[in-house]
């Protein structure tokens, strides 16, 4: 990869993988594509170029991709799971719409395309315990069913027109830097924040309710590892399975409260969330990304949870 466009710089994963490719990639060749709204500020404003890149916009889309000669793109813009459900067709718009002009840039430009699948693709009859990568994937979400459509268009493009497209099924992402906004597994960083500030938490989420997890650094890691794999070595493309941990929400309590013993959390269940949790696996096998391009997560539960109350007692003092 020479030069990239990262559209939805400023979003939850966007802000800290553009950092991350800019590490990798030198600045000058990594561009912050945002919405008017959403400019990048900060390290993410001055360490390179920056764009505006709505995904809705085509022409706006080709006109960077030509202006800085990108051959990858990074497409971050969608709607997370619970606002989706509120907004179904601007998902789509964002979600379907969007990958289309992406897409077809990207077979114009001959450039490279990552665009994360989720989780949310599965559904309720798919199989809960260790979810296989090619399995039944009936979501009952129009996030699911837009993920779901992602995978197949990806797919449709690198078959019929050779467009390098490449994808994740990420699992709810836990962070310290920017906070995730309107997803199911929300919480799972919500929590660290309450018990940071040393306020009771309300869990949206039911005792019992599993959902697969990972850490940031983990999933920069997996987009930029899966972007850089060789690809004879592919046999699947959108997307792979990766996991790193699986919880409900009582174990991520007990592991908070081995630091923070006066921690208090109570259960306050959202109807909407549980039942998207519900549908939702238990645990992925991630086995194809093993073996086709070496994944493997570096941070469990207790790793996770120890980085994140230093970062975010850090962030929060400041
Ligand atoms: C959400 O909860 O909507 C996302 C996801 C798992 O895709 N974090």
């Amino acid at each position: 990869m020479k030069n990239i466009l990262v559209i939805g710089s400023t979003g939850q994963i966007g802000s800290e993988l553009t950092t991350a490719l800019r590490k990798q990639y030198g600045g000058n060749h990594v561009v912050a594509g945002y919405i008017p709204g959403a400019e990048p500020k900060g390290e993410l404003a001055e360490g390179g170029p920056s764009a505006i890149a709505d995904v809705t916009n085509g022409a706006q889309l080709a006109d960077i991709v030509q202006r800085y000669d990108i051959d990858a793109i990074y497409n971050l813009a969608a709607l997370l799971s619970v606002v989706a459900e509120q907004k179904p067709q601007l998902a789509w718009r964002i979600g379907i719409d969007g990958l289309w002009n992406v897409l077809e840039v990207a077979r114009e430009h001959q450039c490279a395309v990552f665009t994360p699948s989720s989780i949310g693709s599965f559904g309720p009859n798919t199989p809960h315990e260790l979810t296989p990568q090619d399995t039944i994937q009936r979501p009952k979400t129009i996030y699911g069913v837009s993920k779901v459509c992602t995978e197949l268009l990806s797919d449709y493009y690198f078959t019929k027109y050779g467009v390098d497209t490449r994808s994740v099924r990420f699992p709810g992402l836990i962070s310290y830097v920017t906070p995730p906004g309107g997803g199911t597994t929300d919480y799972a960083v919500d929590i660290f924040y309450a018990a940071v500030r040393g306020e009771k938490f309300l869990c949206p989420i039911a005792k019992g309710t599993r959902m697969d997890m990972m850490y940031m650094p983990d999933g920069l890691r997996a987009a930029m590892e899966l972007m850089e794999a060789n690809p004879d070595k592919l046999i699947h493309r959108n997307g792979f399975n990766v996991t790193a941990m699986s919880f409900p929400p009582e174990k991520i309590y007990a592991e908070i409260r081995k630091r923070c013993p006066d921690f208090k959390m109570e259960y306050q269940v959202d109807p909407l969330k549980q039942a998207i949790a519900e549908s939702w696996p238990d645990s992925l096998d991630d086995t194809a990304a093993r073996e086709e391009w070496g994944w493997r997560p570096e941070f469990g539960l207790a790793t996770m949870t120890r980085d994140m109350l230093e970062k975010l007692t850090e962030k929060l003092k400041g």
